[in-house]
């Protein structure tokens, strides 16, 4: 057979016109699965013809989403539809032959981003305004217009917060589609926050998913959360540490792995801190040292008493830079108060953190703790890349402080090879366009992200400290909202926040209120299953469809032009659009867009353009682009130069700069946590030391718990999937499946084999999934990825294997999301595993062969 005759491409469009393909697209896609090869029979268009680029047009974007980084996706089109994607090769920039440097490296694309094509033309691409029509959750919907569904949701809007005040609508904005100039979603910047902000009804979520503990520590410690390094920095250290770091799997930056390549050519060593043995360990032949979770500022601890105990300190950098790491440098008015040294010697507790103590702990044996500490302590430059997963924890704040002490005291900070990061941002894009600066950020409450459906549950009897209400000041301090609706926008978030069972009650909750009293709305391009439980479901255009400029993700120095390759899919709108048109409906339309007029629904091209120029001229000013907005919009990418490696807080190392915390210093020992009496009056809730200390989670190893749950869940990010984005391709499920790894010990005592379908659960939930059985995970530990599309069967029991149905909602005091911070137990199952919800859509035999 050849591929022109049995190839069946269910993206590819099948007729000339658009959109009939755009019609009937999910449809055949659908039956192609369900009947399969053969049983009908297609025009392979991707092979025969196959367009040569001379015969497509070719265009030069980024691909998009919270994903680790911003890379250059290049759209071959014939007509309107996109049959091919490619990257970066160099050569969009004027060099014919294409360049790929140290200094200027190519943004190539990673296997997300060249899989676009299936997510754009998806089966379960939302094309037209939905209603529910069924129960929430059910997923019946019908179809609506525009006029519709806007003039309803505006009704119910008004309704809300005339009802049950300016606390009723919840802003679950996240960053979907962050990293963006003009079409942004997030908590702080983006567009929900300012159209509900404008609107007067707001509680605003403000801890991260993401970092909060690391934000908090970066914040505390440096004053900043700019304290990144640019990946090229990676290429001159002597000795890289990853602390629950897989940059192979998990995107930190956009060219990682070359730089990181670059410093083992010149002789780097590396090690692994985690409780895995990640790709990236492999990769680089790191010193895998494996640990238990949640348990890393022990470690680290154990580690700073040996330093000094040795006296591999760099006391003249301690001296010089910090606040608080020694008797020696505390301030004058924290008489009496505790040095990070006297904690580690033990001379308030009594308990001298020795590397025995910590050994205890974490399970790493004493000495590893000394012979990686004088590794750290001795080889210069040395980076401690101190993740973020082991501070998305039950207190990880203290982890990410303590590996900041640890970095401090031995003066690898703002060194060229050394590393501060926390959260690591690094060179500072120019972010927002006007009218952003604007009325961005209003809120009337503001609680912990994952607290609203506790809030739900228990409403009025919540503590402010439960919730984590941001204080404000004025009446509405300490005012629990009555929350009566949410907000969905670039977020999966009932998918993605912890402990979806407590959420799935608190809408079951809202329902009790009756008809037209509460409202969810959903606004993506995908049906998600977050959407399947909104009201209505708002069809969204994605960043192909519309024009913005890309910006990079924490790391790179570029810009890419995101021109609109192609018409908006069926009568999907931006988000812009659909929040200028009910801004209109509720009388703020010109101050919420003030470019445009009533027309914008309908024709934003000349707007969105208008806007994108201004801020073009920003950089210009700003940062000395030299290209004008109309070379820019040619060559589709600006790539700047830096004159050397972005290295944060050299300028305060090698110029005396003052730091921008209160005392000017690093401070181990914080001025601002220092000075609280009422932790109840504070966004934190409950106390947090003023100086990094160990304090046990909720739940891990060494808790009494796992006498009933044995084993320790972390849920990293998957390499295959952006969270739960692309969950739905194909190809990708081809390439890696959602299985929980477990350590070959504890598999055979189970009784259980590689590929046997397991169940994991615990007190909050249980999920299905089939289990990789290996030693590349340490005996009581499973990982399982976040991110799959939640699908539950008749005993609410998670098929796909989601594991925040397992992760608690209880948030660390500095706002941490304690995803890490998960004991379950683990069994073999009869229960069936769904890979996705067009099951078929997987290679992965091990699924469907039990007999292994
Ligand atoms: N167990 C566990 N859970 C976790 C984590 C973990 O480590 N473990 N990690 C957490 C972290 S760090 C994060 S950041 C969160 C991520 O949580 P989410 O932000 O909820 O995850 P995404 O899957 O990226 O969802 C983004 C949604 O935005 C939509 N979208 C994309 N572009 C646009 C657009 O232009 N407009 C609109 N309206 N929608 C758009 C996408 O289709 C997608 O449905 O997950 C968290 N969940
Ligand atoms: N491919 C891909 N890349 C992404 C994303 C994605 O969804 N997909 N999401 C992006 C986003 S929004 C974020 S927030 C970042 C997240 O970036 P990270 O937080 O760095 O990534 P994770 O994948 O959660 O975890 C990294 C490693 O930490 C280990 N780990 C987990 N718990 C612990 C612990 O308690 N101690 C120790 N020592 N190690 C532990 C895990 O085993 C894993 O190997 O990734 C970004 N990059
Ligand atoms: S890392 Fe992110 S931006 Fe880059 S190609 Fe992959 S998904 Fe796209
Ligand atoms: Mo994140």
């Amino acid at each position: 057979m050849t591929p022109r005759d049995d190839h069946i491409d269910p993206v590819a469009p099948q007729r000339e016109d658009r959109r009939d393909f755009l019609k009937t697209s999910a449809v055949a896609a659908a039956s192609t699965l369900v009947l399969g090869p053969g049983a009908r029979k297609a025009h392979a268009f991707a092979y025969e013809p196959y367009p040569t680029d001379d015969e497509l047009e070719t265009v030069v974007t980024s691909c998009a989403h919270n994903c680790g980084s911003r890379h250059m996706l290049v759209a071959h089109k014939k007509g309107d539809v996109i049959v091919r994607l490619s990257t970066d090769n160099g050569t969009y920039q004027g060099d014919e032959y294409g360049t790929d440097t140290e200094e200027k490296p190519q943004i190539r694309a990673c296997l997300r981003g060249r899989s676009y094509r299936l997510r754009l033309y998806s089966p379960e691409r939302l094309l037209y305004p939905m209603k529910r029509v069924g129960e929430r959750g059910e997923g019946k919907f019908k179809r609506i217009g525009w006029e519709q569904a806007l003039s309803e949701i505006a009704e119910r809007m008004v309704h809300l917060k005339q009802t049950y005040g300016p606390t009723a609508l919840v802003d679950q904005s996240y960053a979907g589609a962050s990293y963006g100039v003009l079409h942004k979603s997030d908590q702080i910047e983006g567009l929900l926050g300012r159209f509900l902000g404008m609107f007067g009804c707001r509680t605003s979520s403000w801890s991260v998913p993401s970092y909060q503990g690391t934000t908090f520590s970066s914040r505390m410690t440096f004053g900043t959360i700019e304290d990144g390094n640019e990946d090229d920095a990676f290429a001159h250290s002597k000795l890289i540490i990853m602390w629950g770091w897989n940059p192979a799997y998990t995107f930190h930056g956009g060219n990682t792995f070359y730089y990181m390549r670059m410093a083992k050519q010149r002789g780097c060593k590396f090690v692994l801190v985690d409780p895995q043995y990640t790709d990236s360990a492999a990769a680089y032949d790191a010193w895998w040292i494996p640990i238990r979770p949640n348990t890393d500022a022990a470690m680290l601890a154990g580690m700073a008493y040996h330093i000094w105990d040795k006296d591999l300190h760099d006391q003249d950098f301690i001296d010089r830079f910090v606040q608080g790491m020694d008797k020696g440098t505390m301030p004058d008015w924290a008489g009496g108060q505790e040095s990070f040294r006297d904690y580690i010697f033990g001379e308030t507790d009594g308990t001298p953190k020795t590397p025995e103590w910590a050994a205890e702990i974490c399970g790493v044996k004493a000495d590893d703790i000394r012979k990686l500490a004088e590794m750290y302590a001795t080889t210069k430059p040395a980076a401690l890349k101190a993740s973020w997963a082991p501070g998305r924890n039950a207190y990880g704040e203290q982890y990410n402080r303590m590996a900041a002490a640890v970095q401090a005291m031995t003066g690898n900070i703002g060194v060229l090879g050394g590393c501060a990061e926390g959260v690591g941002k690094a060179w500072h894009a120019e972010a927002v366009a006007y009218p952003y600066d604007q009325y961005s950020n209003v809120w009337f409450a503001s609680i912990k992200s994952d607290r609203w459906a506790h809030i739900v549950l228990n409403y009025p009897n919540v503590k402010r400290e439960e919730a984590g209400l941001w204080p404000r000041g004025d009446a509405l301090d300490g005012v629990i909202p009555n929350i009566r609706g949410i907000f969905w926008q670039g977020s999966d978030w009932l998918n993605q926040l912890t402990n979806i069972n407590k959420e799935i009650e608190a809408i079951r909750k809202l329902d009790s209120y009756g008809e037209g009293e509460s409202l969810l709305v959903c606004m993506d391009s995908t049906i998600t299953p977050t959407g399947i439980w909104a009201d209505y479901l708002l069809p969204i255009a994605t960043h192909f469809e519309r024009h913005d400029v890309a910006l990079p993700w924490y790391k790179g120095h570029y810009y890419i032009h995101r021109p609109k390759v192609i018409e908006p899919m069926g009568e999907s709108k931006s988000d812009f659009q659909v929040f200028t048109e009910l801004a209109y409906r509720l009388g703020f339309g010109p101050q919420y867009n003030p470019k445009a007029g009533r027309d914008y629904f309908n024709n934003p091209d000349a707007v969105d353009e208008a806007y994108l120029v201004d801020w073009w001229h920003r950089v210009q000013d700003h940062q000395g682009v030299d290209w004008d907005w109309e070379t820019f919009k040619k060559r589709g990418v600006y790539k700047f130069i830096l004159p050397r490696p972005h290295v944060a807080f050299r300028d305060q190392i090698e110029n005396g700069t003052p730091f921008q915390t209160p005392s000017g210093k690093i401070e181990i020992f914080s001025t601002t946590l220092a000075q609280i009496t009422d932790w109840t009056k504070t966004q934190y809730g409950y106390p947090i030391p003023a100086i990094p200390k160990w304090v046990e989670p909720w739940e891990s190893l060494i808790s009494e718990k796992t006498a009933e749950f044995p084993f320790h869940m972390v849920s990293p990010h998957p390499r295959w999937r952006t969270h739960s984005i692309f969950h739905n391709i194909p190809w990708l499920r081809e390439t890696y499946s959602q299985e929980t790894t477990m350590n070959a010990s504890d598999a055979a005592r189970l009784g259980i084999r590689n590929g046997d379908i397991v169940e994991c659960w615990n007190d909050r939930g249980k999920v299905v999934t089939p289990v990789y059985v290996t030693e590349r995970c340490m005996p009581g530990v499973v990982v399982l990825h976040e991110g799959a599309w939640m699908d539950l069967d008749e005993n609410g029991v998670d098929r796909a294997g989601n594991p925040d149905f397992l992760t608690l909602d209880e948030p660390s005091p500095a706002g941490a999301f304690a995803y890490n911070t998960v004991l379950c137990n683990v069994k073999k199952s009869d229960l069936g595993h769904r890979p996705g919800w067009d099951q078929l859509a997987t290679a992965r035999s091990h699924v469907f062969r039990r007999d292994l």
